[in-house]
């Protein structure tokens, strides 16, 4: 990765940190556990590759990225929801996550599921407080975080994901698809929608970031999918070797790894290509798309 892109990204992380740790209750606001179990997960050392997208698509858009601290901070507290659920023994029942112990190895299972909801409900709470604009008010807002994270999207790609599970279990590459498209692009579009609107971008607008989002989510899971067969737990800082050890259905299962990649190369042109009408202004979401074809963790 380019120096520049690294000190980037690094600063933005710094920023959205800042952010989320003024929106989150103190660990020692009462009832201390829970907000202590919120601030664990939420600092425990993600990427923040969502809120950086938000504040990246609203510069792209002409707009200040401080107004999209807010929603860019609500979609984090979503994605670390959905992580400490994801995690849990009923689900996929996994020990390490971000480098840590995951919520309810640390706390213990009914905390790690309170936690979860607290952060699915705090993020609207946080949504709420984002600045409108001529075209996007806050309904605009609370409405397309609900959408990509409730059960048409986030929620419903998860419930396909439990039901492909198993020997007996073959998914077609078109179900595949859908899940990717439902459990990681919608939550990443939605982001990058999110940072737009605070800039209030036009419709026309929107519409190409829709694009970008869709094909970036899609190739982001793809590389998701490599990674968990080609790194090391330690360097991916969750569980690898699950997909293969549990026979779930993923790109490189159902397609080997080169032709996997060569997919997620065509969705990253797919991406860039959405970006034309942004000029220069989009040459930040073009170095995103790009580091994360390429990223190792
Ligand atoms: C439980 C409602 C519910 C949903 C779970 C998001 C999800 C659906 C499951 C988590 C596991 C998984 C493979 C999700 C797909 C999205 C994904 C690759 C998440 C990891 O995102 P990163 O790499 O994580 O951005 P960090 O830790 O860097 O934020």
């Amino acid at each position: 990765m380019a120096q520049e892109l690294k000190t980037y990204l690094t600063e933005r992380c710094k920023i959205v940190d800042k952010a989320l740790g003024k929106f989150l209750p103190t660990a020692r606001t009462r009832p201390a556990t829970i907000h202590d179990a919120m601030r664990y997960s939420v600092f425990a050392g993600g990427k923040r590759l969502r809120p950086i997208l938000s504040l990246a698509a609203a510069e792209a858009c002409g707009g200040d990225y401080e107004n999209a601290l807010a929603p860019a901070s609500a979609v984090e507290c979503i994605h670390t929801y959905s992580l400490i659920h994801d995690d849990l023994p009923c689900m996929d029942d996994d020990d390490l996550r971000r480098g840590m112990p995951t919520s309810h190895i640390k706390y213990s299972e009914g905390i790690a599921v309170l936690a979860g909801d607290a952060l699915l409900t705090i993020a609207f709470e946080i949504l709420a407080q984002t600045p409108p604009t001529r075209r996007y008010d806050v309904g605009a807002y609370v409405g397309e975080l609900a959408v990509a994270s409730g059960s048409r999207h986030l929620i419903g790609g998860q419930i396909l994901d439990l039901e492909g599970e198993g020997n007996d279990v073959k998914l077609t590459p078109a179900q595949l698809k859908y899940i990717h498209q439902s459990k990681t692009a919608a939550l990443l579009t939605s982001s990058i929608r999110l940072g737009a609107m605070t800039a209030d971008a036009t419709p026309k607008k929107l519409e190409a970031l829709t694009d970008y989002g869709q094909s970036l989510g899609l190739a982001f899971q793809i590389i998701d999918d490599i990674l968990d067969v080609t790194q090391t737990s330690e360097k991916l800082g969750k569980s690898a070797g699950k997909d293969e050890a549990t026979d779930k259905s993923t790109y490189p299962a159902l397609f080997g790894l080169e032709k996997s990649r060569k997919e997620a190369v065509r969705l990253t042109a797919k991406a860039h290509d959405a970006l034309k009408p942004f000029g220069k202004k989009g040459e930040r979401l073009r170095e995103i798309v790009d580091y994360l074809l390429d990223r190792d963790y």
